[in-house]
Protein backbone atom coordinates (compact mmCIF):
# COMPACT_ATOMS: atom_id res chain seq x y z
CA UNK A 1 0.00 0.00 0.00
CA UNK A 2 1.85 3.32 -0.91
CA UNK A 3 1.31 6.06 1.53
CA UNK A 4 0.84 9.93 1.53
CA UNK A 5 4.77 11.25 1.19
CA UNK A 6 5.60 13.66 3.87
CA UNK A 7 6.13 16.32 2.00
CA UNK A 8 2.48 16.81 0.42
CA UNK A 9 0.55 15.80 4.06
CA UNK A 10 -0.38 19.31 4.76
CA UNK A 11 -1.48 20.17 1.60
CA UNK A 12 -3.13 17.00 1.11
CA UNK A 13 -5.09 17.45 4.94
CA UNK A 14 -5.98 21.03 3.94
CA UNK A 15 -7.42 20.02 0.42
CA UNK A 16 -9.54 17.32 3.15
CA UNK A 17 -10.90 19.56 5.18
CA UNK A 18 -11.59 22.25 3.21
CA UNK A 19 -13.76 19.56 0.69
CA UNK A 20 -15.71 18.14 3.97
CA UNK A 21 -19.11 19.36 4.59
CA UNK A 22 -18.78 20.21 8.68
CA UNK A 23 -20.92 20.45 11.37
CA UNK A 24 -21.16 23.43 13.43
CA UNK A 25 -22.80 22.06 17.23
CA UNK A 26 -23.21 25.45 18.73
CA UNK A 27 -24.22 28.27 16.85
CA UNK A 28 -26.36 31.25 17.86
CA UNK A 29 -27.75 31.43 14.32
CA UNK A 30 -31.64 30.11 13.57
CA UNK A 31 -33.50 29.02 11.20
CA UNK A 32 -34.74 31.69 9.13
CA UNK A 33 -38.11 31.25 9.34
CA UNK A 34 -37.71 32.36 13.44
CA UNK A 35 -37.65 35.67 11.33
CA UNK A 36 -35.81 38.51 13.14
CA UNK A 37 -33.42 36.20 15.88
CA UNK A 38 -31.34 35.35 12.79
CA UNK A 39 -28.83 37.79 12.16
CA UNK A 40 -26.68 38.80 9.34
CA UNK A 41 -25.56 41.92 7.06
CA UNK A 42 -22.88 44.24 7.20
CA UNK A 43 -24.06 46.49 10.31
CA UNK A 44 -24.92 43.15 12.20
CA UNK A 45 -21.36 41.73 11.65
CA UNK A 46 -19.72 45.21 12.61
CA UNK A 47 -21.40 45.67 15.36
CA UNK A 48 -20.53 42.01 16.58
CA UNK A 49 -20.22 42.41 20.56
CA UNK A 50 -16.53 41.62 20.00
CA UNK A 51 -15.72 45.05 18.40
CA UNK A 52 -18.19 46.86 20.34
CA UNK A 53 -15.36 46.01 23.39
CA UNK A 54 -12.34 46.89 20.85
CA UNK A 55 -14.20 50.06 19.86
CA UNK A 56 -14.61 51.46 23.20
CA UNK A 57 -10.46 50.91 23.46
CA UNK A 58 -9.63 52.89 21.07
CA UNK A 59 -12.08 55.91 22.21
CA UNK A 60 -11.77 55.37 26.03
CA UNK A 61 -13.78 58.83 26.01
CA UNK A 62 -16.55 57.65 24.42
CA UNK A 63 -20.05 57.01 26.84
CA UNK A 64 -21.75 53.91 26.87
CA UNK A 65 -25.17 55.35 27.22
CA UNK A 66 -24.50 57.48 24.26
CA UNK A 67 -23.21 54.65 21.89
CA UNK A 68 -26.16 52.27 22.72
CA UNK A 69 -28.64 55.32 22.12
CA UNK A 70 -27.30 55.13 18.60
CA UNK A 71 -28.76 53.54 15.85
CA UNK A 72 -27.29 50.41 14.97
CA UNK A 73 -26.07 51.46 11.30
CA UNK A 74 -24.33 54.83 13.35
CA UNK A 75 -22.73 52.27 15.47
CA UNK A 76 -21.30 50.61 12.66
CA UNK A 77 -19.89 53.33 11.47
CA UNK A 78 -18.39 54.64 14.50
CA UNK A 79 -17.15 51.28 14.49
CA UNK A 80 -15.57 51.09 10.49
CA UNK A 81 -14.19 54.72 11.19
CA UNK A 82 -12.16 53.85 14.12
CA UNK A 83 -11.48 50.44 13.78
CA UNK A 84 -10.93 49.75 10.23
CA UNK A 85 -10.07 52.93 8.67
CA UNK A 86 -7.95 54.83 11.12
CA UNK A 87 -5.99 51.65 12.21
CA UNK A 88 -5.08 48.41 10.75
CA UNK A 89 -7.52 46.26 11.88
CA UNK A 90 -5.31 43.42 13.14
CA UNK A 91 -7.14 42.06 15.75
CA UNK A 92 -8.66 38.48 15.45
CA UNK A 93 -12.77 40.31 15.55
CA UNK A 94 -11.62 42.81 13.02
CA UNK A 95 -9.51 40.43 10.77
CA UNK A 96 -12.98 38.29 10.71
CA UNK A 97 -15.01 41.04 9.03
CA UNK A 98 -12.22 41.39 6.38
CA UNK A 99 -12.63 37.75 5.52
CA UNK A 100 -15.98 37.68 5.53
CA UNK A 101 -16.24 40.73 3.04
CA UNK A 102 -13.17 39.29 0.77
CA UNK A 103 -15.23 36.00 0.42
CA UNK A 104 -18.26 38.30 -1.01
CA UNK A 105 -16.36 40.50 -3.12
CA UNK A 106 -16.77 43.42 -1.27
CA UNK A 107 -13.96 45.84 -0.63
CA UNK A 108 -11.89 45.17 2.43
CA UNK A 109 -10.45 49.09 1.92
CA UNK A 110 -13.43 50.90 1.80
CA UNK A 111 -14.02 54.06 3.55
CA UNK A 112 -17.41 53.59 4.37
CA UNK A 113 -19.81 50.86 4.21
CA UNK A 114 -22.47 52.35 1.82
CA UNK A 115 -20.88 49.62 -1.03
CA UNK A 116 -21.44 46.34 1.73
CA UNK A 117 -25.23 47.65 2.98
CA UNK A 118 -26.15 48.08 -1.37
CA UNK A 119 -24.63 44.33 -1.64
CA UNK A 120 -26.61 42.98 1.43
CA UNK A 121 -29.91 44.86 0.16
CA UNK A 122 -29.87 42.75 -2.49
CA UNK A 123 -30.08 39.33 -0.66
CA UNK A 124 -32.84 37.65 1.34
CA UNK A 125 -32.64 35.27 4.52
CA UNK A 126 -33.19 32.18 2.78
CA UNK A 127 -30.67 32.79 -0.46
CA UNK A 128 -27.85 33.88 1.89
CA UNK A 129 -28.34 31.51 4.17
CA UNK A 130 -27.72 29.14 0.94
CA UNK A 131 -24.50 31.26 0.20
CA UNK A 132 -23.36 31.32 3.41
CA UNK A 133 -23.57 27.74 4.19
CA UNK A 134 -21.73 26.96 0.73
CA UNK A 135 -18.89 29.32 1.36
CA UNK A 136 -18.12 28.21 4.29
CA UNK A 137 -18.21 24.65 3.87
CA UNK A 138 -20.77 23.94 6.54
CA UNK A 139 -23.99 21.36 6.05
CA UNK A 140 -25.90 21.90 9.41
CA UNK A 141 -25.28 24.08 12.52
CA UNK A 142 -26.83 23.55 16.13
CA UNK A 143 -29.16 26.59 17.22
CA UNK A 144 -29.09 28.21 20.94
CA UNK A 145 -33.08 28.45 21.59
CA UNK A 146 -34.36 30.07 24.42
CA UNK A 147 -37.83 29.92 25.64
CA UNK A 148 -37.54 33.04 27.42
CA UNK A 149 -36.66 34.79 24.71
CA UNK A 150 -40.06 36.79 23.28
CA UNK A 151 -38.67 37.64 20.17
CA UNK A 152 -37.74 33.51 19.28
CA UNK A 153 -40.54 31.88 21.40
CA UNK A 154 -43.90 32.99 19.04
CA UNK A 155 -42.00 31.17 15.82
CA UNK A 156 -42.06 28.31 17.80
CA UNK A 157 -45.15 28.16 19.45
CA UNK A 158 -46.73 29.36 16.05
CA UNK A 159 -44.79 25.99 14.65
CA UNK A 160 -43.49 26.07 10.87
CA UNK A 161 -41.52 24.43 8.67
CA UNK A 162 -37.98 23.47 9.89
CA UNK A 163 -35.21 23.78 7.61
CA UNK A 164 -33.27 20.80 8.39
CA UNK A 165 -29.72 22.27 8.19
CA UNK A 166 -30.72 24.05 11.65
CA UNK A 167 -30.97 21.95 14.63
CA UNK A 168 -32.78 22.23 18.32
CA UNK A 169 -30.75 23.14 21.35
CA UNK A 170 -32.53 24.03 24.75
CA UNK A 171 -30.55 26.63 26.41
CA UNK A 172 -31.55 26.82 29.96
CA UNK A 173 -29.25 29.57 31.58
CA UNK A 174 -31.81 32.29 30.87
CA UNK A 175 -34.30 30.22 32.73
CA UNK A 176 -32.49 29.33 35.42
CA UNK A 177 -30.30 32.14 36.05
CA UNK A 178 -31.15 34.02 38.96
CA UNK A 179 -34.11 32.53 39.82
CA UNK A 180 -37.30 33.05 40.64
CA UNK A 181 -36.89 35.61 37.89
CA UNK A 182 -38.11 33.45 35.21
CA UNK A 183 -41.15 32.69 37.40
CA UNK A 184 -43.48 34.98 35.58
CA UNK A 185 -42.48 34.08 32.23
CA UNK A 186 -42.88 30.22 33.04
CA UNK A 187 -46.23 30.93 34.68
CA UNK A 188 -47.73 32.45 31.85
CA UNK A 189 -47.01 29.92 29.75
CA UNK A 190 -48.66 27.43 31.99
CA UNK A 191 -46.32 25.67 34.11
CA UNK A 192 -47.36 25.57 37.71
CA UNK A 193 -43.96 26.66 39.67
CA UNK A 194 -42.86 28.89 42.83
CA UNK A 195 -40.29 30.32 43.83
CA UNK A 196 -39.25 27.89 46.29
CA UNK A 197 -37.86 24.36 44.88
CA UNK A 198 -40.68 22.30 46.22
CA UNK A 199 -41.53 19.28 44.73
CA UNK A 200 -44.25 21.02 42.47
CA UNK A 201 -41.43 23.65 41.16
CA UNK A 202 -39.02 20.81 39.92
CA UNK A 203 -41.80 18.95 38.55
CA UNK A 204 -43.49 22.36 36.84
CA UNK A 205 -39.97 22.82 35.47
CA UNK A 206 -39.04 18.98 34.61
CA UNK A 207 -42.49 19.77 32.58
CA UNK A 208 -41.28 22.90 30.60
CA UNK A 209 -37.64 21.38 29.82
CA UNK A 210 -40.00 18.15 27.78
CA UNK A 211 -42.24 20.26 26.52
CA UNK A 212 -39.45 22.72 25.06
CA UNK A 213 -37.45 19.63 24.27
CA UNK A 214 -40.33 18.13 22.03
CA UNK A 215 -41.28 21.64 20.38
CA UNK A 216 -37.60 22.39 19.67
CA UNK A 217 -36.66 18.64 18.47
CA UNK A 218 -33.78 19.40 21.41
CA UNK A 219 -30.24 17.26 20.11
CA UNK A 220 -28.79 18.24 23.19
CA UNK A 221 -29.70 20.53 26.42
CA UNK A 222 -27.03 23.76 27.12
CA UNK A 223 -26.50 25.84 29.97
CA UNK A 224 -23.75 28.41 30.24
CA UNK A 225 -22.28 28.75 33.89
CA UNK A 226 -19.81 31.00 35.50
CA UNK A 227 -16.66 30.07 36.91
CA UNK A 228 -18.13 29.93 40.86
CA UNK A 229 -20.49 26.83 40.03
CA UNK A 230 -20.34 23.83 42.06
CA UNK A 231 -21.68 20.28 41.80
CA UNK A 232 -22.60 19.44 44.40
CA UNK A 233 -23.52 22.06 46.32
CA UNK A 234 -26.61 21.71 48.33
CA UNK A 235 -27.02 25.48 48.94
CA UNK A 236 -26.30 26.64 45.23
CA UNK A 237 -30.19 27.03 43.45
CA UNK A 238 -28.40 27.27 40.13
CA UNK A 239 -26.55 23.73 41.57
CA UNK A 240 -30.51 22.15 42.59
CA UNK A 241 -31.82 23.22 39.36
CA UNK A 242 -29.26 21.69 37.44
CA UNK A 243 -29.18 18.51 39.72
CA UNK A 244 -32.86 17.95 40.09
CA UNK A 245 -34.11 19.00 36.64
CA UNK A 246 -32.09 19.51 33.12
CA UNK A 247 -29.93 16.24 34.49
CA UNK A 248 -32.94 13.58 34.97
CA UNK A 249 -34.48 15.29 31.82
CA UNK A 250 -31.48 14.16 29.93
CA UNK A 251 -31.39 10.95 31.89
CA UNK A 252 -34.84 10.39 30.67
CA UNK A 253 -34.84 11.93 27.20
CA UNK A 254 -31.28 9.78 26.27
CA UNK A 255 -29.78 13.12 25.28
CA UNK A 256 -26.48 15.17 26.21
CA UNK A 257 -25.68 18.01 27.87
CA UNK A 258 -23.12 20.75 26.82
CA UNK A 259 -21.73 22.61 29.73
CA UNK A 260 -20.35 25.84 28.95
CA UNK A 261 -18.34 27.15 32.27
CA UNK A 262 -16.35 30.16 32.67
CA UNK A 263 -17.87 33.35 31.69
CA UNK A 264 -18.17 36.00 34.56
CA UNK A 265 -21.45 37.98 33.42
CA UNK A 266 -21.00 41.31 33.06
CA UNK A 267 -17.68 42.18 35.07
CA UNK A 268 -18.53 45.56 33.17
CA UNK A 269 -22.60 46.08 32.82
CA UNK A 270 -21.78 49.73 30.34
CA UNK A 271 -20.64 46.99 27.80
CA UNK A 272 -23.50 45.26 27.64
CA UNK A 273 -23.11 41.19 26.23
CA UNK A 274 -19.67 42.70 25.45
CA UNK A 275 -19.13 42.89 29.46
CA UNK A 276 -18.51 39.60 30.59
CA UNK A 277 -14.60 37.94 31.52
CA UNK A 278 -13.00 34.75 32.44
CA UNK A 279 -12.52 32.63 35.23
CA UNK A 280 -11.37 29.02 35.84
CA UNK A 281 -13.13 26.02 36.73
CA UNK A 282 -13.79 23.73 39.27
CA UNK A 283 -12.89 20.84 37.44
CA UNK A 284 -13.51 18.56 40.54
CA UNK A 285 -17.41 19.69 39.62
CA UNK A 286 -17.22 18.17 36.27
CA UNK A 287 -16.01 15.03 36.94
CA UNK A 288 -18.96 14.51 40.12
CA UNK A 289 -21.19 15.37 37.38
CA UNK A 290 -19.84 12.94 34.97
CA UNK A 291 -19.33 10.24 37.63
CA UNK A 292 -23.13 10.87 39.34
CA UNK A 293 -24.37 10.87 35.29
CA UNK A 294 -22.50 8.18 33.68
CA UNK A 295 -25.11 7.43 30.88
CA UNK A 296 -25.16 11.15 30.05
CA UNK A 297 -23.08 12.32 27.50
CA UNK A 298 -21.62 16.09 28.54
CA UNK A 299 -20.33 18.04 25.87
CA UNK A 300 -17.88 20.22 27.60
CA UNK A 301 -16.06 23.37 26.89
CA UNK A 302 -14.29 25.86 28.69
CA UNK A 303 -13.47 29.68 28.50
CA UNK A 304 -9.98 29.89 30.28
CA UNK A 305 -6.89 28.55 28.77
CA UNK A 306 -5.57 27.07 31.98
CA UNK A 307 -9.06 25.19 32.30
CA UNK A 308 -8.58 23.69 28.92
CA UNK A 309 -5.29 21.82 30.15
CA UNK A 310 -7.18 19.90 33.09
CA UNK A 311 -10.42 18.84 30.74
CA UNK A 312 -7.84 17.46 29.07
CA UNK A 313 -6.76 15.26 31.26
CA UNK A 314 -10.40 14.85 33.39
CA UNK A 315 -11.91 13.90 29.78
CA UNK A 316 -9.40 10.83 29.39
CA UNK A 317 -11.10 9.88 32.67
CA UNK A 318 -14.65 9.89 32.12
CA UNK A 319 -15.27 8.30 28.55
CA UNK A 320 -18.76 10.35 28.51
CA UNK A 321 -17.27 14.20 28.08
CA UNK A 322 -16.11 15.20 24.87
CA UNK A 323 -14.91 18.07 24.96
CA UNK A 324 -15.60 20.53 22.17
CA UNK A 325 -14.67 23.85 20.56
CA UNK A 326 -12.22 26.88 21.51
CA UNK A 327 -14.85 29.16 22.84
CA UNK A 328 -15.02 32.49 22.41
CA UNK A 329 -11.74 34.44 24.31
CA UNK A 330 -10.03 31.17 22.99
CA UNK A 331 -10.94 31.10 19.77
CA UNK A 332 -8.33 33.05 18.59
CA UNK A 333 -5.64 31.49 16.39
CA UNK A 334 -2.62 31.20 18.83
CA UNK A 335 -4.90 29.61 20.97
CA UNK A 336 -6.35 27.35 19.14
CA UNK A 337 -3.08 25.66 17.44
CA UNK A 338 -2.13 25.52 21.30
CA UNK A 339 -5.62 23.58 22.61
CA UNK A 340 -6.14 21.46 19.48
CA UNK A 341 -2.41 20.41 19.61
CA UNK A 342 -2.55 19.38 23.22
CA UNK A 343 -6.31 17.59 22.24
CA UNK A 344 -4.65 15.48 19.63
CA UNK A 345 -2.13 14.49 21.79
CA UNK A 346 -4.29 13.71 25.24
CA UNK A 347 -7.10 12.91 23.27
CA UNK A 348 -6.02 11.13 19.68
CA UNK A 349 -8.99 11.75 17.83
CA UNK A 350 -12.10 11.83 20.72
CA UNK A 351 -12.74 15.22 20.40
CA UNK A 352 -14.51 17.93 18.81
CA UNK A 353 -12.29 20.71 17.32
CA UNK A 354 -14.47 23.70 16.46
CA UNK A 355 -17.72 25.42 17.01
CA UNK A 356 -17.97 28.76 15.81
CA UNK A 357 -20.20 30.44 18.08
CA UNK A 358 -21.41 32.29 15.38
CA UNK A 359 -24.01 35.38 16.23
CA UNK A 360 -24.42 36.83 12.80
CA UNK A 361 -24.95 34.76 10.18
CA UNK A 362 -22.35 35.43 8.27
CA UNK A 363 -19.42 35.16 11.26
CA UNK A 364 -19.64 31.26 9.73
CA UNK A 365 -17.91 31.90 7.04
CA UNK A 366 -14.40 33.37 8.63
CA UNK A 367 -14.72 31.51 11.80
CA UNK A 368 -14.53 28.24 9.95
CA UNK A 369 -12.01 29.97 7.05
CA UNK A 370 -9.94 30.83 10.20
CA UNK A 371 -10.21 27.81 12.55
CA UNK A 372 -10.14 24.92 9.40
CA UNK A 373 -6.59 26.44 8.10
CA UNK A 374 -4.97 25.87 12.34
CA UNK A 375 -6.80 22.71 12.15
CA UNK A 376 -5.02 21.60 9.20
CA UNK A 377 -1.76 22.70 10.01
CA UNK A 378 -2.12 20.99 13.76
CA UNK A 379 -3.29 17.46 12.06
CA UNK A 380 -0.64 17.62 9.26
CA UNK A 381 1.95 18.22 12.28
CA UNK A 382 0.60 15.12 13.99
CA UNK A 383 0.63 12.75 11.04
CA UNK A 384 4.01 13.67 10.32
CA UNK A 385 5.34 13.12 13.47
CA UNK A 386 3.31 9.17 13.15
CA UNK A 387 4.97 8.88 9.32
CA UNK A 388 8.34 9.09 10.55
CA UNK A 389 7.45 5.86 12.62
CA UNK A 390 7.08 4.02 9.08
CA UNK A 391 3.49 4.15 9.83
CA UNK A 392 1.29 4.79 6.16
CA UNK A 393 -1.77 7.31 5.97
CA UNK A 394 -3.81 6.98 2.96
CA UNK A 395 -5.89 10.07 1.93
CA UNK A 396 -9.00 7.78 3.44
CA UNK A 397 -7.44 7.52 6.51
CA UNK A 398 -7.59 11.29 6.64
CA UNK A 399 -10.71 11.30 5.63
CA UNK A 400 -11.84 8.86 7.90
CA UNK A 401 -10.83 11.04 11.18
CA UNK A 402 -11.96 14.19 9.74
CA UNK A 403 -15.72 12.68 9.65
CA UNK A 404 -14.93 11.10 13.16
CA UNK A 405 -13.70 14.58 14.90
CA UNK A 406 -16.76 16.64 12.33
CA UNK A 407 -19.86 14.49 11.21
CA UNK A 408 -21.33 14.74 14.73
CA UNK A 409 -25.04 13.61 15.28
CA UNK A 410 -25.96 14.52 18.65
O1 LIG B 1 -19.22 33.96 22.27
C1 LIG B 1 -20.17 34.72 22.43
O2 LIG B 1 -20.60 35.42 21.51
C2 LIG B 1 -20.82 34.84 23.77
O3 LIG B 1 -21.50 36.01 23.83
C3 LIG B 1 -21.86 33.83 24.07
O4 LIG B 1 -22.67 33.65 22.97
C4 LIG B 1 -21.48 32.50 24.49
O5 LIG B 1 -20.93 31.80 23.42
C5 LIG B 1 -22.69 31.77 25.00
O6 LIG B 1 -23.24 30.92 24.29
O7 LIG B 1 -23.07 32.09 26.11
ZN1 LIG C 1 -22.44 30.85 22.38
Amino acid sequence: MAGIDKSSIRETVGRILQDTQLVDVHTHVYDPELGPVLLWGIDELVTYHYLIAEVFRARPELDYDKFWAMSKQDQADLIWQELFVKRSPISEACRGVLTVMHALGLDPNASDLKGARSFFKEQTARGYVDKVFKLSGIKKVYMTNDPMDDMERPGWEKGFERDERFMGVLRLDPTFMEWPKSIGKLQAMGYDVEPALSGKTIAGIRKYINDWCDRLDARYMAISLPPTFRYPDKNSTMTTLVEKTLFPSAVERGIPVALMIGARRLVNPGLRLAGDAVGKVNIESIERLATDFADTRLLVTLLSRESMHELCVTSRKFKNITPFGCWWFLNNPSLIREITSMRFELLGLGFIPQHSDARVLDQLIYKWTHSRRIIADVMAEKYADMLDTGRLLTESDIKKDIDLMFDVTL
